[in-house]
């Protein structure tokens, strides 16, 4: 059977990835690692791994049924996680719902038998890549906002030397 590299998402809107692109290139030195494709910045919800199209399936089902309230996300914190080699965007204060959210969609991963991590979940968009050198980070002055609407299931398809997540479902949070 085939297996296929899943995680639960959210995606940004594309004039604030094009935004956020803008502002980490002003930002970030060459150096400081690799960029993630503006069309590739997401959130993390729930990390399945590679799965069999059955297991997807039930979770896939097991989604739709969720009923979550949207909730308005505020990028306001940065940092550096120099071990996986990682420079994120995050929120001073996690909203409720995207805790929620994240807290069922991977209590359903983990009884199916997806594999979570120990480590407490927290909701980050990695900006760059292969950052494992010392970094300095920018002033704390940034904020951007937006509503998020909907949750997706994405796949990590990787071809031709490049990663690309393809959504292959959304689901909408409740007004
Ligand atoms: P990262 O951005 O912090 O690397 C697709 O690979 C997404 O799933 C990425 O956002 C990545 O998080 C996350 N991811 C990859 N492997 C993971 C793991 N073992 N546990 C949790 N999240 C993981």
């Amino acid at each position: 059977m085939s297996a296929r590299r899943l995680f639960f998402g959210i995606g940004l809107p594309e004039p604030l990835q094009q935004q956020l692109v803008r502002w980490r290139a002003e930002q970030f030195p060459e150096e400081a690692g690799r960029p993630v494709a503006a069309a590739n910045l997401h959130i993390t919800l729930a990390f399945l791994g590679e799965i069999s199209d059955e297991k997807a399936q039930g979770l896939q089902q097991l989604a739709g049924r969720i009923r979550q309230p949207s909730f308005t996300l505020h990028l306001d914190d940065a940092g550096h996680w120099p071990r996986p080699g990682v420079i994120w965007l995050g929120c001073r204060q996690a909203p409720r719902g995207l805790l929620q959210l994240a807290e069922m969609l991977r209590a359903q991963a983990a009884r199916s038998g997806c594999y979570q991590s120990p480590q407490p979940f927290h909701p980050h968009l990695t900006l760059l890549r292969n950052a494992t050198r010392p970094v300095a980070l920018p002033p704390r002055n940034f904020h951007w906002q937006f509503t998020v609407g909907h949750f997706s299931l994405y796949q990590s398809v990787f071809a031709q030397g490049r990663t690309r997540y393809r959504a292959l479902q959304s689901w909408p949070l409740q007004e």
